[in-house]
């Protein structure tokens, strides 16, 4: 077979609600997998996209008093912004609702009734609209979805059948064939005892309600939700549309998934593809889940991580990093604040920050800022250095190739370490004795920023902004890293001597007691919509006394100037007047208010909130404001009769 492309797809996330941690999981293990894949040369095509149809989504717009259409527009929109911000590469992003995507699906049920496997008869057993997923009784735990827990209900209806009986054999075939279809391996067998304890046919439409695609021939049904999620992977491929494009993509290399939708895409999906004469992906991978001290997140229960307002905590790239380096891919992971902080401090702040900082620091106090590639007359040891760089990002590459990450970035770490016993060894702060030892001074730092260079490509995968913040702090041009893994060549450099720029800290330590003193809604997200919730989940009483509300201390306040946080969508800088003085406070309602349109406003302000800096800003107080909708709008509290600044408000 051809194929030059890689093609890796995430999920498509239900557009039902916001954007959660678990989400931004494997969106940015993807990411990695792609940029990784690009620097090792290869062609990369890289989907994700939103799963707009179904019960779920039709509920949820209910619930709001909105269309199905307006919901998904709006929350669409909140997964797309996310994916900006967490540099997420996606060449392509794939809607279900979509003319494309529904031609794709019209043509897979088409391809698969042609080959018989379709058959219309009467559905009896139980729905989990939280799962989107059919269940018999015997299923069911205690009346609730076998998989999360779900209310299940009791469906009779007419539907439309997949004939998924007739592939057990040949499922089972495959997996034994090709034991790279469904990884890790626990999860191969769990595909496999499923497929062994006996395959009944697959309902595939259903009646109840409208939210989807008709099926093909008779619109009184529309095609079960995930027939047509999966196809989206063919969609976005050019299946039915493109037969050029869809030949140089199609087969996927890898669709990463949640243990949770494992046997959609190891059973069904190869299934339908059997039937549709269509090549199966390589490989499925089931990652494991981001778990809380209460368990599963889970976005009926509220228990759900928000990644925004870590970002704006602690940066894009120490998030990405802790996510990919913490858990072992494929098993489940614990979050917690302090786990993401004590890993930021000390694999970032500590190990990589604070050698970036010393080396640049060395390079401007002897050497002027200039600094020329690591010379091995003068100093023969610079060769091993080189060959643990080689070594070390050699063994950070094979186990990335293995979707083994954190395994990979601790390889990489070891260079780190090796770059930071140099110093230790060579000691280049010693005051040089004489022109020789000089010389061999320049060599030892030539060698730690020749290091440094490797470490920028290391990290180039999972931390692609700091990898060219640290290229460009070292003197080299960012575009470097287009080159790739393979243009590395230990002190070979395109131009020298390089010019360093002054030392910065790269990752900046977090101080964890003063994060954990702060008080829950000063978590210092920026995230001030109400909804905004300390990411540790400390859970909140149902009820609190008089005096401990008495302990907040509210007052109103008068807009008096507003502008954008520099290099923000969401923050503003807000001046307020509270009668007895002026203050500033950081709010993340830039999406919901122009900064002009505030002035002159009177909101109401927590004024005894512990000061936090948020990106440079001192923030002291917090503007409340009503969160509205899945998509959590803000909407400042106001007054309906002119109130003066400073009114303590009850
Ligand atoms: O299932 N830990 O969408 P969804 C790690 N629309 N990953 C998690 C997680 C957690 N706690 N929670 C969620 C759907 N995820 C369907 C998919 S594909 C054709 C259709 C991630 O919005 C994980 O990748 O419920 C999981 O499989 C996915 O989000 C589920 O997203």
């Amino acid at each position: 077979m051809k194929k030059d492309t890689f093609y890796l797809t995430t999920p498509i996330y239900y557009v039902n609600d916001l954007p959660h941690i678990g989400h931004a999981y494997t969106t940015i293990v993807a990411d990695a997998i792609a940029r990784h894949a690009r620097l090792s040369g290869k062609d990369v095509y890289f989907l994700t996209g939103s799963d707009e149809h179904g019960q779920k989504i039709e509920r949820a717009a209910q619930k709001q008093g909105l269309e199905p259409r307006q919901l998904v527009d709006r929350v669409v929109k909140r997964f797309q912004q996310l994916w900006k911000r967490l540099e997420i590469s996606n060449d392509d992003f794939i809607r279900t609702t979509e003319p494309r995507h529904r031609k794709g699906v019209e043509d897979l049920f088409r391809a698969v009734k042609a080959r018989g496997d379709i058959y219309l008869d009467r559905y009896r057993g139980w729905y989990c609209t939280g799962c989107e997923s059919f269940y018999t009784v015997t299923q069911l735990v205690d009346g609730r979805c076998p998989e999360q827990g779900h209310p299940v209900e009791e469906l009779e209806e007419e539907s439309y059948f997949f004939r998924l009986s007739r592939y057990q054999d040949a499922l089972l075939e495959h997996y034994q064939k090709h034991p790279e279809f469904v990884r890790p391996e626990t999860r191969l067998n769990e595909a496999r005892e499923f497929v062994r304890s006996g395959l009944r046919d697959l309902s595939i439409s259903r009646t109840g309600f409208d939210w989807g695609i008709p099926v093909p021939g008779d619109d009184r049904h529309v095609l079960y939700v995930w027939f047509d999620a999966l196809t989206n992977y063919m969609a976005a491929a050019g299946y039915g549309a493109d037969p050029k494009r869809f030949g140089k993509l199609w087969p996927a290399d890898l669709h990463l998934v949640g243990k949770d939708i494992l046997r959609f895409h190891a059973v069904y999906w190869p299934a339908f593809l059997m039937s549709a004469g269509l090549p199966l992906p390589r490989t499925v991978f089931g990652h494991g889940w981001w778990l809380t001290a209460q368990g599963k997140m889970s976005k009926s229960k509220g228990k759900v991580v928000d990644p925004v307002p870590l970002i704006e905590q602690f940066g894009v790239d120490p998030l990405r990093y802790f996510l990919l380096r913490e858990m072992t891919f494929g098993q489940d992971g614990a979050y917690s604040d302090e786990a993401l902080i004590d890993r930021i401090n000390s694999d970032l702040a500590n190990d990589l920050g604070n050698l970036v900082q010393r080396t640049l620091a060395m390079v401007h106090s002897y050497l002027d800022g200039q600094v020329e590639p690591p010379d091995e007359n003068v100093l023969p040891e610079s060769a091993s250095l080189g060959a643990l760089a080689r070594k070390s990002l050699g063994a950070y590459r094979e186990h990335m190739d293995s979707y083994a990450f954190s395994v990979g970035l601790a390889a990489l770490w070891d260079l780190v370490g090796g770059i930071n016993r140099f110093l230790v060894k060579h000691e280049p702060w010693r005051k040089p004795d004489g022109k020789d030892d000089e010389a061999r001074r320049a060599a030892v730092l030539g060698s730690a920023v020749e290091g440094l260079r490797w470490v920028a490509l290391g990290i180039a995968a999972s931390m692609p902004e700091s990898a060219e913040t640290l290229l460009e702090l070292l003197g080299f041009p960012k575009k470097e890293l287009q080159a790739g893994y393979d243009a590395l060549e230990w002190g070979r450099w395109k131009e020298k001597p390089t010019r360093c720029k002054r030392a910065e800290a790269l990752f900046p330590r977090i101080d964890k007691q003063a994060y954990f003193a702060t008080p829950a809604a000063a978590s210092t997200s920026g995230d001030r919509s109400p909804n905004s919730r300390r990411n540790s989940m400390d859970t909140v009483p149902d009820q609190i006394t008089i005096q401990e509300f008495q302990r907040i201390k509210l007052r109103t306040a008068k807009i008096t100037a507003a502008e954008r946080v520099e290099g923000t969508d969401r923050l503003l800088k807000i001046e307020v007047d509270l009668g007895d003085g002026k203050r500033t406070i950081v709010s993340g309602i830039a999406e919901q208010y122009s900064a002009d349109s505030l002035v002159g406003k009177m909101v109401v302000v927590v004024t005894n909130l512990k000061p936090a800096r948020i990106r440079g800003v001192d923030s002291n107080g917090m503007l409340l404001a009503a969160g509205v909708g899945a998509e959590d709008r803000p909407i400042i509290c106001t007054f309906e009769e002119e109130v003066p600044p400073g009114a303590p408000v009850r």
